[in-house]
Order: structure tokens, then sequence, then C-alpha cells
């Protein structure tokens, strides 16, 4: 389906959203997408495949653009960091303008963004797929510290080579591996770490010099309850002391101390804390909204994109939609998620564009590929209800098949699938395999 455009791109013309009168030096395009990441350019893919040519500009600052889920096997040395890096230009749909400059101010009463440098661009329509950023700022000293040795975070382009690098050369002591207390994109990613490096110590030889640590601000080894068995009993089985409400305030890199805070049973900051020595310290990062979006209208009060939850939609501007980390949507925040908000985006926002209400609803999938091993995996997938898993296998128990879905297939449907707008989640083969699985037990198959 090709969409008419919604109004004429003449900058000087009448924006029809809210009468407002665009700047004669503005760019306008019918649909805007702040951020080229995993959601960005699935969204982007997606229309400009509907649109005229022309109709999509996409805001992305970096000229590289990562595979993160990569990021735990860089870490654990079965991936390259090459592998997980491709040129944004080669990853802009064609027919769409990547506009290479950051949002550093929204105004959507004039359907209008701000880029670094002042230039103004508008839009009759917009995604904000803006991720979530990083922010080891918030632990005391961890900046500086991410510089020293022993210290690193699977999480950043910068620093997951420095894990493995560790890993390779750990002769000895607590390695700890932190959670932290609030939002984090792909909430498993700390706990896949700790168990990879526990499986490189033992092929090294130096796991009994070990003592490792997974220090989660959460009161359980993982928020979804259905794999907290199995994850505790791979916890056990590996001999990682698992250790609850604790929450990473401060680094000290001149005693190599760990300072966390201890929380209560609701998950409040109490005036206790512990300090742990530490030869190897992987960081899980607490993450925020961009600085763009925290301050901006579209901002809940946690600064996250305040969006309808089934929709998608902007809650205050209906024009204005939302994909990936940057919302406030319950679910877990992953690529797989991205998936599924992709699905509904496709449909809500061609609604829109053509003057209906949008009402398909995500279904708030979600999935954490758990490394287990250097070759096995579980395979989490859930909404915020429960497991929503797509094989008719246990898919609590560590698998290889699930492990080799994770190395190979998963990058693959990145590439080819998510971020190119074809791929919408696997709600379609979990309905075909449940109907395999009921014929089966209905001895009809
Ligand atoms: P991103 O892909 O992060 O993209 C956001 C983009 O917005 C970025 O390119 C950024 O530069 C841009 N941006 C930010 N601010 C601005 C601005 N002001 N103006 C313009 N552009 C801006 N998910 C899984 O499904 N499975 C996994 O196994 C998995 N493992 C992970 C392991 C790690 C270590 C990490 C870090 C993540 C993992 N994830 C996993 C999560 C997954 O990578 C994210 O959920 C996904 O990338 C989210 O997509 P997004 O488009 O919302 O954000
Ligand atoms: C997924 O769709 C996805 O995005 C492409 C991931 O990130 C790389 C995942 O890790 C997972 C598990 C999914 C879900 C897909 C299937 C086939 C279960």
């Amino acid at each position: 389906m090709v969409l008419l455009p919604f109004s004429a791109r003449n900058t000087s013309e009448t924006n029809d959203w809210n009468g407002s009168k665009l700047k004669d030096d503005s760019k306008h395009y019918k649909l805007l997408v702040v951020g080229g990441g995993a959601g960005g350019l699935g969204a982007a893919s997606k229309f400009a495949r509907k649109l005229p040519r022309g109709s999509v500009g996409i805001i992305e600052p970096h000229e590289d653009h990562y595979y993160q889920p990569g990021f735990t096997l860089v870490g654990g040395g079965l991936m390259t960091l090459r592998e997980t890096t491709r040129k944004q230009e080669k990853l802009i749909p064609s027919g769409a303008k990547w506009i290479r400059n950051e949002v550093v101010l929204f105004t959507p009463t004039q359907n209008m963004v701000t880029l670094d440098g002042g230039e103004d661009i508008s839009y009759d329509y917009m995604v904000v797929a803006m991720g979530a950023h990083l922010r080891f700022d918030k632990i005391k000293g961890a900046l500086e510290a991410l510089e020293t040795p022993g210290v690193c975070s699977n999480y950043s382009p910068f620093h997951v080579e420095k894990h493995y690098r560790e890993v390779m050369n750990f002769q000895g002591g607590n390695a700890i591996y932190t959670y932290p207390n609030g939002p984090i994109k792909c909430a498993g990613a700390p706990q896949k770490a700790c168990y990879i490096t526990d499986s490189i110590l033992r092929q090294r030889g130096v796991r009994e010099n070990a003592h490792m640590i997974y220090a989660t601000s959460l009161d359980k080894i993982f928020g979804v309850e259905n794999y907290v068995k199995p994850l505790e009993e791979v916890a056990q089985e590996k001999d990682i002391d698992v250790r609850t409400r604790r929450n990473l305030i401060e680094i000290d890199t001149s005693k190599n101390s760990a300072t966390f805070q201890l929380l209560d049973e609701n998950g409040a900051a109490t005036e206790d804390t512990e300090k742990i020595e530490y030869s190897l310290l992987h960081i899980g990062p607490p993450c925020s909204a961009p600085k763009a979006l925290r301050k901006s209208p579209f901002a809940d009060k946690t600064g996250f994109m305040d969006v309808d939850d089934g929709t998608l939609q902007s809650k205050k501007f209906p024009n204005v939609f939302g994909v990936g980390d940057c919302m406030n949507t319950p679910n877990a925040k992953t690529a797989a998620s991205v998936s599924s908000h992709l699905k509904t985006l496709d449909r809500n926002l061609t609604f829109a564009m053509l003057g209906k209400k949008p009402y398909f609803k995500y279904d708030g999938y979600a999935s954490c590929p758990l490394v287990v091993s250097k070759n096995r995996v579980i395979l989490a997938e859930f909404n915020s209800k429960g497991p929503l898993e797509t094989t008719p296998l246990n898919q609590g128990k560590p698998a290889y098949w699930a492990f080799l879905l994770k190395k190979y297939f998963m990058p693959a449907l990145y590439w080819n699938g998510l971020i190119r707008g074809y791929w919408n989640g696997p709600a379609t083969i979990r309905k075909f395999s449940r109907l395999v699985d009921s014929k089966k037990r209905q001895g009809v198959l």
C-alpha cells in the first residue's frame, strides 16, 4: 500500500495538525523518525516502503550501528565486536533521508524538533525511538573506574572487549557482576556475563581461585517467576554467590572496593551499606531516557516516553508514536520487544495516517535468551503476565538448540529482518506451534 502524502511538503505551508505555521527555512518530513537503532530503522524501513520517496527522515547522530544483543557474546569471546558493528549509512532504508545529528529539543505543539546546532525539522508524524541511555554517571566513581584495571561492562561498546580480556587474565579474588536499582535494557545481560565468565574460568583452570558474586537490586535472581527456579539452579551449580537487594552506588579504585546500598523488602534504600573488594567488577548500568526526551513534553515523571501501552501512541500528541526502549511501557527492554512494537506501529501509524483511530494492541512480548554457559541458553520469553513462549519445548531448561538460535539465528534475524522492517515478532509462529502441540495431544498428528 502506498499512502498519499498527508500534507504538501512545501515548508511555507500551514501544517494541518494544529494549524501552526512552519518556518520558511525548516525542513519537513511526512514521517520523522528520531533514533536509528533497532526500533528507528525498523520503523523507517516499514514506512519508507509505504510512503513516497523522500517522505521519511531519520535523525541519528552515530556513524556506527551496533547489534547490542551480540555484546554478551563479545564479552565472552564468542563473537567479535566487528561482527556486531555496521556502518549506519549502509542500513538507512532506500528512499529515507539520514539526518546525521541529534535532537536536542522537542516542540510537539509546533510538530518540530531542533537539532544540535539549531536547525529545525518539522513533521506530520513522528516516531520516537531513542533507546535507553547508559548512566554509569549515576554510580559514584564508575566512569573513572571503567578506565582502570578490573572494571568493565558488556553494555558499552568501549568496554565490552575489556571484559573478555579481564576474564582471560583473571587469576583470583572476587569477580562481581552487578544489577542496578531501576530500569536496564536486557535485564538478563549482567547474569549472562557472570555465567559465561564462570565457564571460561573453569576452562582456564582458575575457577577455584574465584569467588563469583551476582549482586542484584532485585529481591530475586530474575524478574519473571517462571525462570527463577531454573536460574537459581544454574547459579547454585556454578557456585555463584547470589546477593539480592544490593545496589552498587560507589567504586573506589584506590582500594578496589565496590560499595552497595542495601535495600529493604520493598526495594527502598536503607542506611546500611556493604563494601566488597573486587578483582573483577562488571557493571550493569542504570539506564534512563535520553536527555532530550526526559525534558520533553512527551516524558512521564520517570523521563521515559509516556505512551498508551497498547497502541504505543503518545498520550498527549496523537501524531507521535514510540518504539523500543525509550517508552514507559511495562515490558522488559529488549530487541525482541521491538519486533512486536513494530508490528503494532505498522498498523496504528498507518491508521493514524489514514485518519482512523489506532486500536491495534501491543501484546507486551519480550524475550531474553539467558546464556548460562558457552553453549547453553534458557530462552526466556514473556510479558508482564508470565511466559509467552514460541516453541512447544521446555524453554526453562538450558539448551544447545537455544544457544545456536542466540549465536547464529538472532543476528541474522536482526540484520535482515528486524531493522529492515520485515520481522514482526514470533506471535504467528507461537500460534502455529501451539496448534501443532494441541493436535498432537489430541492424537490428530
Ligand atoms: P537502540 O537500538 O539503543 O537505538 C536508539 C538510537 O537512538 C541510538 O542509535 C541512539 O544513537 C539514538 N539516539 C539517542 N538519542 C538521540 C537523540 N537525541 N537524537 C537522535 N537519536 C538519538 N535484546 C534482545 O532482544 N535480546 C538480547 O539478547 C539482548 N541482549 C542485550 C545485551 C546487551 C549487553 C545490551 C546492551 C542490550 C541487549 N538487548 C537485547 C537489548 C536491545 O539491544 C535493545 O532493547 C534494543 O537495541 C532497543 O532498540 P531501540 O531502538 O529502542 O534502542
Ligand atoms: C527476537 O526477535 C530478537 O530480535 C531480533 C532478539 O534479539 C536479537 C532476540 O534475542 C529474540 C529471542 C527474539 C525473539 C525471536 C524468536 C524466534 C524466539
